[in-house]
């Protein structure tokens, strides 16, 4: 579905290094549409659905206090496959075990600073759009230069 969607989320630490920039040119150079862009630091209610599946592990409280630390770039990137591919050019979820040339590979060593976020599925990816963003915050527009490019 070339209108897949994905919700990628630059961390506090990304954007604490400033790799903002480079998460963004990532996206953007692989061919993929940025359909909506925000700065927020997110509430604690906010972070507890979003990572609703990992609440109980040891790591949810740690986690949950690092995101919402400090502001956060959220986002939607649009394009075939764009969940699978996006989670591709995050890199595994502990950097050390992420290949190099990926966001995570390339800028991060400890899984509880691994820089950014990327739905794993349809469904995650569907939930977690709506939970960030309202529906008139989704751009509606059409990238004429990739349009030329495709055969
Ligand atoms: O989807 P992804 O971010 O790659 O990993 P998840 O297993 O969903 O974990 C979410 C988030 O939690 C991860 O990016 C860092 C943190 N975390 C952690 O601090 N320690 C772990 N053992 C596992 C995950
Ligand atoms: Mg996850």
């Amino acid at each position: 579905d070339a209108h897949e969607r994905s919700f990628i989320m630059v961390k506090p630490d990304g954007v604490q290094r400033g790799l903002v920039g480079e998460i963004i040119k990532r996206f953007e150079q692989r061919g993929f549409k940025l359909v909506a862009m925000k700065m927020v630091t997110p509430q604690r209610a906010l972070l507890e659905q979003h990572y609703e599946e990992h609440k109980g592990k040891k790591f949810f409280d740690p986690l949950l206090s690092y995101i919402g630390s400090g502001p956060v770039v959220a986002m939607v990137w649009e394009g075939l496959n764009v969940v699978s591919v996006g989670r591709k050019m995050l890199g595994a979820t502990d950097p050390a075990k992420s290949e190099p040339g990926t966001i995570r590979g390339d800028y991060a060593i400890v899984t509880g600073r691994n820089i950014a976020h990327g739905s794993d599925s349809d469904k995650s990816a569907k939930r977690e759009i709506d939970l960030w963003f309202r529906a008139d915050e989704l751009a509606n527009w059409t990238n004429f230069s990739s349009k030329r490019r495709r055969v």
